[in-house]
């Protein structure tokens, strides 16, 4: 080897040590993956979210970890859901509500009385058509979100300032907010209130000023967002049950290795069974809470006429995607 060869060969050398420990060093790099959710500490879906974030950073000694940003701090979920696309946040914890008008499969789960009961939402998002689904978000050409898990959320009910309801006649002329999606707006004006499409961050204030006269949702979401403070009849007429969705960011999960990949991924299965356990607990601590404060709970045992009303729904959004209703009425 002549001298000019040396040098050359000393210098590729040199550039290629230096890209090596460049990666190795990127691939050391600490990342800090920004989560969020519009409910507050403690609520079942933050808290898993939490608690998955110190097992990852456990597994990668503190390389991945997770900061939580709760109770609407980054704005409501339509935000929630906007930032997680552009990559400015990694993780949102969302309902699937405001994701049926971007993935049209995942409206089929917002359509009202879907499931039978709980088993049965349990037993279709931990089996295959809850993977498929997470698949076709992840896979979705412009969506730009990965499909996590699901979680639990219970079943949702009226709730309103004015009146005690019984029948679906007392629904008439009630102003109920629900989540930003036609199906619901749809649902609460076959049911024979007005349905008002706002969204979450904006709930309270609309309560506390009567923009609206009432809204729907579990009891821990009525409870620890304290709507009971201003519409204190709450009956249960259980007409939605619509599991939540943790999502990541498509933009952020593809700078990831595999292996940083599959890890998040199994660690968010975790988290879909932990945040199971803990929805039941605040189930039961929210139904207390309620009595505590004096709510009126109103049992409605009767559910067909509310199911009968609701057809036209079925008819508008469930029709294009029969096979995959039927699929889901057959899980037994
Ligand atoms: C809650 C749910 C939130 C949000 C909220 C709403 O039950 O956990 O993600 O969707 O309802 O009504 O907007």
């Amino acid at each position: 080897m002549n001298r000019r060869n040396f040098f050359w060969l000393g210098a590729a050398t040199a550039v290629a040590l230096t890209c090596f420990a460049g990666s190795s060093a990127l691939a050391q790099q600490k990342l800090v993956l920004k989560a969020t959710d519009v409910h507050a500490l403690g609520y079942p879906t933050v808290e898993a979210v939490v608690r998955m974030g110190k097992k990852l950073e456990q597994a990668t000694n503190g390389r991945l970890s997770v900061q939580m940003f709760p109770s609407m701090q980054l704005g409501g979920e339509k935000e929630m859901i906007e930032q997680a696309q552009v990559g400015a946040l990694a993780m949102a914890r969302i309902s699937v509500g405001p994701m049926g008008p971007i993935v049209p499969e995942l409206n089929v789960f917002n359509l009202p009385f879907m499931f039978r009961d709980t088993a049965h939402m349990e037993k279709v998002i931990d089996g295959p058509i809850g993977d498929e689904m997470l698949k076709k978000l992840s896979d979705h050409p412009t969506a730009n979100l990965i499909g996590l898990c699901w979680m639990n959320a219970g079943t949702r009910s009226v709730y309103n300032s004015k009146k005690p309801v019984r029948t679906i006649d007392d629904l008439k002329g009630l102003k109920i907010r629900m989540m930003g999606n036609p199906v619901f707006v749809d649902t609460m004006n076959a049911l024979g209130g007005n349905g008002v499409a706002m969204g979450y961050d904006q709930l309270i204030n609309a309560l506390q000023t009567g923009v609206v006269d009432g809204a729907e949702n579990n009891y821990p979401s009525y409870a620890n967002g304290q709507h009971y403070r201003y519409a204190k009849h709450y009956s249960t007429t259980e007409h939605l049950m619509i599991p939540e969705i943790l999502v990541f960011s498509k933009k952020i999960w593809q700078t990831l290795s595999k292996a940083d990949q599959d890890l998040i991924m199994k660690l968010a299965k975790e988290a879909q069974q932990e945040q199971r356990k803990l929805w039941y607990e605040m189930e039961e601590k929210s139904l207390k809470q309620m009595k505590d404060a004096g709510v009126e709970i109103i049992r409605i045992t009767d559910k067909k006429p509310f199911q009968a009303a609701v057809k036209p729904v079925w008819d508008k959004y469930g029709a294009a995607h029969k096979s995959l209703i039927d699929r889901i009425q057959n899980v037994k």
